[in-house]
């Protein structure tokens, strides 16, 4: 049925996917020139990574059937937020919350919906911030909003969220030992979230020094 569904409409899904690609690269501009800007202004990066996909045809399959979407283009658009994906890795999770703000104070992005899995984590353990945003992308005669996923993470959330992601889709391993690999998880997951605090905690202890000797730093530096 969804080959049909693909093969009668190779063309308009193919102009939905070069959109959607075309979102993707105006919000990782965003990223980069807010990077850029706190580079010159801070003298800091607090972006470590970007990664960005577009979902492919097998993906947007599967979760049609998981949410009983309507084969129509206009439902998938609709009903799938996460088509165009962008994934940006911070050191630390204070960056995660400046980059969502400065994101969404530009007058061009429109917050659709946040799901704070850093203040709430999953059952499993997953942390991240996830921001479903509308940006317009401006064509030959028209502007179109389209929404992108932008998932905001620490080094330690993505290393975390990877090693989950390859154990979840492991086929072939006993359901004792998936147990046990679960509560693995889940005691890693506490373990990198004191972690990302405590590294959080010794950059802030290292600014307020800076702040109350900034002569000695300038002078070590100079030498
Ligand atoms: P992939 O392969 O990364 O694309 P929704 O899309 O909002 O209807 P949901 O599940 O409510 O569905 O969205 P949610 O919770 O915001 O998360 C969607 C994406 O976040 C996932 O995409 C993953 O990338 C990531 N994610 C969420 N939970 C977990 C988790 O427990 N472990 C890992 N490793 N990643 C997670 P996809 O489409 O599932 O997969």
């Amino acid at each position: 049925e969804f080959l049909d569904f693909v093969q009668e409409n190779t063309k308009p899904l193919d102009t939905m996917m070069a959109y959607y690609k075309c979102a993707i690269m105006e919000v990782e501009t965003k990223f980069k020139v807010l990077n850029e800007q706190f580079s010159l202004e801070y003298d800091r990066n607090p972006i470590e990574s970007i990664k960005t996909r577009v979902k492919s045809l097998d993906g947007i399959v599967r979760k049609v059937r998981r949410k009983n979407i309507p084969l129509t283009l206009s439902a998938i658009e609709q009903n799938i937020n996460d088509i165009a994906g962008i994934r940006v890795v911070c050191s630390f999770p204070e960056d995660i919350y400046l980059l969502a703000d400065c994101l969404l104070q530009q007058d061009d992005i429109r917050l659709i919906e946040q799901k704070d899995y850093i203040k709430h984590p999953k059952e499993n353990g997953y942390r991240s911030l996830h921001l479903i945003v509308a940006v317009p992308i401006f064509l030959q005669n028209e502007k179109r909003e389209m929404k992108v996923e932008v998932q905001l993470r620490t080094i330690a959330m993505d290393f975390w969220a990877s090693l989950e992601h390859k154990v979840r889709y492991k086929k072939n391993v006993p359901a004792d030992e998936t147990e046990r690999l679960a509560q693995e998880l889940s005691e890693c997951a506490q373990i990198s979230a004191d972690l990302d605090q405590r590294m959080q905690n010794i950059r802030t202890r290292l600014a307020d020094a800076e702040l109350q000797h900034p002569q000695k730093q300038k002078k070590d530096e100079q030498i």
